[in-house]
């Protein structure tokens, strides 16, 4: 089966985060986003700096920065995304019943609903437990990367139903084709290794274009633990692009 491009999936979605993100893939001729695993608002703020011209968005797990201010991590964390021009994407993964959701979107120190372009939330709970990420476009997670996960393809599938129902849900992450009505994002893709050790299994740009039909990039390690993340990151970018042309 050919895979759709990015201005077919443009005219086709009817959400705006989606737009956004898929304007922003072709203005920078890119489909990378970079997982800031960075433990500290300096090293976050440093990294989006330095990635910042050749990603689409930053993906963020904002609870592992250890000394996370609104004022100071977030406040400049979002105008550099507006001057680079990425969307921020909150991994939350959040697994949870409706209400619970819609306090952990909203509330607590981190505030998610009121700077996340895009949050990630496992499907676990049900269509009814996605309702509330309002300001967001959610990213289901439909499979793991993980070696052993238990994302079967029973549960995979039946998760997948409720992605494309869900008007509020853009897209997945899966280690698998979806359907081409949804975006596909992909993590486990690094250059350089197979895996970390940690059951974390990794692929190439080049497979998962090509195999999988994906349309974005989550790159992590690959890049912020380079000795050169802007440098890392324009290959990342680069290997994306040939690899997302050579898929169509
Ligand atoms: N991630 C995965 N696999 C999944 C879902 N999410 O690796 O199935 C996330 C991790 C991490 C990033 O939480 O933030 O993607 C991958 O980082 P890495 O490139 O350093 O392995």
């Amino acid at each position: 089966r050919t895979r759709k491009s990015y201005e077919e999936k443009n005219k086709e979605t009817q959400h705006h985060i989606s737009q956004k993100l898929i304007n922003i893939a072709i203005a920078k001729k890119s489909n990378l986003i970079a997982s800031a695993d960075v433990l500290t608002t300096s090293e976050l703020l440093s990294l989006a700096e330095k990635v910042g011209p050749n990603i689409v968005a930053l993906k963020t797990h904002i609870d592992i920065i250890t000394d996370f201010d609104y004022e100071k991590t977030i406040v400049p964390l979002l105008e550099i995304a507006k001057r680079h021009d990425f969307l921020l994407m909150e991994d939350r993964k959040f697994a949870d019943i409706g209400n619970t959701q819609e306090l952990q979107y909203s509330y607590g120190i981190y505030r998610i609903s009121s700077w996340a372009d895009l949050v990630t939330s496992q499907v676990i709970g049900g269509y009814a437990a996605m309702e509330y990420f309002l300001n967001s476009g959610i990213v289901a997670i439909l499979g793991m990367s993980s070696k052993g996960t238990l994302t079967d393809n029973h549960y995979r599938n039946e998760a997948e139903k409720i992605a494309i129902e869900h008007p509020n849900i853009i897209g997945g992450v899966c280690q698998n084709e979806i359907s081409d009505s949804l975006l596909l994002f992909t993590p486990g893709v690094n250059l350089a290794t197979a895996g970390d050790g940690k059951g974390q299994q990794y692929n190439t740009p080049e497979h998962v274009f090509k195999n999988l039909h994906s349309d974005f990039i989550i790159v992590g390690r690959g890049i912020y633990k380079a000795d050169d993340a802007e440098k890392a990151s324009l290959e990342y970018k680069i290997a994306g692009w040939n690899a997302y042309l050579a898929s169509l």
